[in-house]
């Protein structure tokens, strides 16, 4: 039989159903999500969040003449499936299949490529100011998270839009969620406006509301505090934004169709920046994940009927022994506070919190702001650690050579997802850290072999009294018993593992693949030592140097991009000691856009398994031979 999804090619065909017909969609696509992600595993409660939100987006607006801008990006499914994706959608986050977030590259539905938060307020504004500039007319729409609207990022915009009053729509997709509950003043703020508010009756209350205010200079209503300004609120929800220059409309229940369209339909017609509080529920129409959507956020393939992961593997994670050892660390020093920038499960720091609840500090999705709050902790005399992914602490890198590095303040960085990072593309890769990081004066720069020594690097980071910066792939560590005591790791030193005449120096996650490919080289009669490198800075330049013997080669191994990389660093030091007659290769990732795929796919395709590995280094020490 055929179903209404059937007959969406594009938004347009949207525009022909009935309120019943986009209802009975809705059902349909939320069928679609449900079973796909079931199956393979993506952003489940974020989407089935905004089915509504997007249709009456797409039934209202004319994407792609209309910009839809989706901050992050993790819930533009239904936006995916019915702007002509449908067909594809099975391989949503696969290897070769589409992208699970925005993407430029797939479709010109598509405005902005998203992954990191808060964005969408800033591109939007930029669309919105080159519109007028340019003498067009679209309207320009952004979809913000409340969890997103926690970054910094996003108040800067608004900052600015309130003050140009251009022609920008804010949908503000608000669930009380970020990945965990949300948090933060605005949070309570935004829920204070949902609760104990009747919710707009669109007819007869918003559009003459929409026509009382003027476009500019609208009077400010300036009445005192306490029961006066309770009476504000009710009259006039949302003056915070009001004050701000922005328009505000709400709470619409956004699951509401019927209301949506006619906000949406008020709001193409305002003549300036106008926000929309959308309340919508995290999972709608899938119990275990309304239940339960912090777990649904991003999900493993699971089974529907139970709602149960379907891979039970229950290995050892280093988020897990981050996180444990996080919790042994407390307990010796009531010092050591935790930070997180709204992930406090992804990052292992669920067991810490429930510990110690005082001392671990989510600050929102504001990884900036984590870092100079993780600064004035340490100048009162804590002890932060501030646990992150790799990729979203790009974002505060200024912060970390301003305010960290320069005045060389001892805060612990732990990076998670450091490395190639599967499924969700090019914005979640980890592997610019090290460069970003070595950099920086005074930052040290680490990677444990295995999750015994991440525990060990984690207590002595403590005591090297500078910014130490430690980085570990995501998922599944090695599988070592762990120490049942500390065991110091010497500042700056590496650690020699197998003896032989040339040199592969392995950072991190590659020093157990090293020691793989030298046993399969020795088998050849090729002789190579491993060393695992530990610290990419500082490096321990005497035991590197001993091996820089004329014609002797060293080979770096990094999960990382090579450019600037840790085997950059070594091959500066070989340079310097002017040791030009050593045979050196680096080897790691080019500088490059890696495609969606699993973690293994995407090592293969850049020759940095184990097979890959063995073939590169056997052709690097053939063709040196081959030359002298
Ligand atoms: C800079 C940055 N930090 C962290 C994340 C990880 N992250 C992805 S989605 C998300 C929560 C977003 O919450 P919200 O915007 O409210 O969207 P919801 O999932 O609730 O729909 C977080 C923290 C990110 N994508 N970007």
């Amino acid at each position: 039989m055929k179903t209404i999804l059937d007959t969406i090619q594009t938004p347009n065909d949207l525009k022909k159903l009935s309120l019943k017909e986009l209802s009975d969609l809705s059902r349909e696509i939320r069928a679609l999500i449900l079973e796909v992600v079931s199956k393979k595993g993506g952003h489940l409660a974020p989407n089935l969040g905004v089915v509504e939100l997007t249709l009456a987006l797409h039934y209202v607006f004319d994407a792609p003449r209309d910009k839809i801008i989706w901050d992050v990006g993790h819930q533009c499914y239904t936006h995916k499936i019915i702007t002509g994706r449908k067909d594809k959608f099975s391989m949503i986050r696969q290897y070769q299949g589409i992208s699970g977030y925005p993407c430029r590259e797939e479709s010109e539905y598509d405005v902005y490529n998203t992954g990191h938060a808060s964005t969408a307020l800033s591109a939007a504004l930029g669309l919105a100011v080159a519109r007028e500039k340019n003498k067009e007319d679209y309207n320009v729409i952004a979809v913000v998270g409340d969890g997103s609207l926690t970054g910094g990022v996003s108040w800067e915009a608004l900052n600015q839009i309130g003050h140009l009053r251009e022609r920008v729509i804010i949908v503000l997709n608000y669930n009380e969620m970020s990945i965990s509950q949300n948090v933060g003043a605005m949070s309570k703020y935004l829920s204070y406006l949902v609760s104990g508010q009747h919710y707009l009756r669109i007819k007869d209350h918003a559009k003459s509301f929409l026509k009382s205010v003027p476009v500019v200079g609208w009077p400010m209503i300036k009445i005192g505090r306490g029961i006066e300004e309770t009476i504000e609120k009710m009259i006039f929800p949302g003056i915070f934004f009001t004050e701000l220059g922005i328009r505000y409309i709400g709470p619409v229940q956004g699951h509401s169709l019927g209301s949506l369209i006619e906000v949406f339909q008020d709001a193409k017609s305002y003549q300036g920046p106008i926000l929309i509080h959308c309340v919508t529920k995290k999972g709608r129409g899938y119990l275990p994940a309304q239940n339960n959507p912090e777990a649904f956020h991003g999900t493993s393939p699971f089974d529907i009927r139970t709602g149960k992961p379907k891979n039970n593997d229950t290995s050892v994670t280093y988020s897990s022994v981050f996180g444990q050892t996080m919790v042994k660390l407390g307990k010796e020093d009531p010092k050591i506070v935790a930070i997180t920038a709204a992930m406090v499960d992804g990052t292992g720091l669920k067991s810490f919190a429930k510990e110690f609840p005082e001392r671990l500090f989510d600050v929102g999705i504001a990884e900036q702001h984590a870092v100079d709050f993780a600064t004035g902790l340490a100048l009162g005399g804590f002890k932060p650690v501030v646990a992150v992914y790799s990729s979203f602490l790009q974002r505060a890198y200024d912060q970390l050579y301003h305010d960290v590095c320069l005045m060389d303040i001892p805060v612990i960085f732990i990076l998670d997802r450091a490395g190639i990072v599967a499924d969700d593309g090019p914005t979640h890769q980890g592997v610019n850290d090290i460069i970003y990081l070595r950099h920086l004066p005074n930052m040290v720069v680490m990677a444990p072999k295995d999750e015994n020594e991440l525990q060990n690097m984690m207590k002595s980071a403590f005591s090297y009294s500078h910014p130490v910066a430690i980085r570990f792939p995501k998922g599944k560590a090695v599988g070592v018993p762990l120490d049942k005591s500390w065991k110091e790791i010497p500042f700056g030193k590496g650690e020699l593992l197998k003896e032989g005449e040339n040199l592969i120096l392995a950072f991190g996650s590659m020093v157990y693949p090293a020691l793989k490919v030298a046993q399969r080289l020795q088998g050849k009669g090729i002789s190579f030592s491993v060393v695992n490198a530990r610290f990419a800075k500082p490096l321990d330049e005497e035991l590197i140097l001993r091996f820089a013997q004329p014609g002797r080669k060293i080979i770096t191994l990094e999960e990382g991009v090579t450019a600037g990389g840790f085997g950059s660093s070594v091959r500066e030091l070989l340079d310097c000691e002017n040791k030009f007659d050593v045979r050196f290769k680096q080897i790691g990732l080019p500088m490059e856009i890696y495609p969606v795929g699993k973690v293994n796919q995407i090592k293969n395709m850049y020759r940095l398994d184990e097979e890959g590995l063995y073939q590169q280094i056997l052709e690097f020490y053939n063709k040196i031979d081959n030359e002298s």
